[in-house]
């Protein structure tokens, strides 16, 4: 089955990330590429930008789109195998993806974790169930445990925006007032990983990523070290993966202000919204010309529109 869940979906990221680059600059090329063929995106949870750049990328391509917010308008469904549905879940996902199978020629699902089991949202149930039983492309909208098309969209941003061939990207915890996945931050690890780039993760102790998403980056508690001239900061909230789900302290003095930015090499600063001002991130850098924030919205429209054309033509790799 074809899916787009991780970067080892992508048999070729450089070429994604150029026809990304094309598409954004011709938009309108394959608008009959789509012709008759519907794309319906599922939400388990809110989105604005998810939501708005993926149909907004089908229609450049012009596909028909249909959203549903499952959590909201649909039965309530059970993701367990083999249970008696005799309580509050009215509907069983092997059903209720076989049958939007049934009406869409490609699926986008966003799911978040639950945060309470980690071997459970680490093992991607809701994601995998889908492409399991929908039987069409399924292409993720953020899953437990990654947010590729941001990664994507990201990537391609410091791609425009580079320098130099090897820019030191570092990826900084941020504080936050509730648990939020680890998904953004393993996937732009992932990416970033695959990029080739001077990489560098830090977080306060107690916030390691999963060893698979840290790869080969050079991880430090020590904020002010990990910022020491970096081109590009990435800002994120994420909660600890080692007491899974939980918030283990304020966060006090991890948010990303100008001080702190005179320590790197005038860094562009990005965060995939929505953004918490005044606790992840100060105001005077979201108003700021080192704030990269809307180019990487508006790169969400080309990532999607690029994956969306793989999946047309057939080229996932998986
Ligand atoms: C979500 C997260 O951190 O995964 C979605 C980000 C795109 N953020 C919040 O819930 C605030
Ligand atoms: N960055 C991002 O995915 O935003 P939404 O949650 O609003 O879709």
């Amino acid at each position: 089955m074809k899916l787009f869940s991780s970067v080892k979906d992508v048999t070729d990221v450089n070429q994604l990330v150029s026809e990304a680059i094309k598409l954004k600059a011709n938009p309108f090329a394959d608008e009959q590429l789509g012709k008759h063929k519907t794309l319906g995106l599922i939400f388990l949870n809110p989105s604005l930008r998810t939501r708005l750049s993926t149909q907004k990328a089908a229609m450049n391509l012009g596909m028909q789109v249909m959203v549903m917010n499952m959590d909201k308008e649909g039965w309530a469904l059970e993701t367990q195998d083999g249970i008696i549905m005799n309580g509050t879940t009215v509907e069983h996902i092997r059903e209720a993806a076989g049958v939007m199978g049934e009406y869409c020629d490609i699926i986008g699902i966003r799911s978040f974790p639950g945060l309470k089991d980690r071997d459970e949202d680490y093992s991607e149930l809701i994601f995998n169930k889908f492409v399991q039983f929908c039987g069409v492309p399924v292409v993720s909208l953020e899953s437990a445990t990654r947010h590729p098309l941001q990664s994507l969209a990201d990537l391609i941003t410091i791609e425009e925006l580079k320098t130099t061939a090897k820019p030191r990207v570092v990826l900084t915890w941020a504080p936050h007032v509730k648990p939020l996945p680890q998904a953004v931050a393993n996937s732009f690890a992932e990416w970033m990983n695959k990029a080739d780039y001077d990489f560098v993760i830090t977080h306060p102790q107690g916030y390691d990523l999963a060893p698979e998403f840290v790869g080969n980056a050079m991880v430090t508690n020590n904020q002010d070290e990990a910022l020491a001239g970096a081109d590009f900061v990435y800002v994120k909230n994420w909660s600890s993966y080692q007491d899974y789900g939980k918030i283990l302290s304020d966060g006090d003095g991890w948010m990303m202000t100008n001080e702190k930015l005179k320590l790197t090499n005038n860094a562009g600063v990005m965060h995939c919204l929505p953004v918490r001002r005044g606790l992840e991130l100060s105001h005077e850098i979201l108003d700021g010309p080192n704030s990269l924030v809307l180019n990487q919205a508006n790169n969400r429209v080309w990532a999607a529109q690029a994956v969306l054309k793989m999946c047309l033509t057939h080229t996932l790799s998986s």
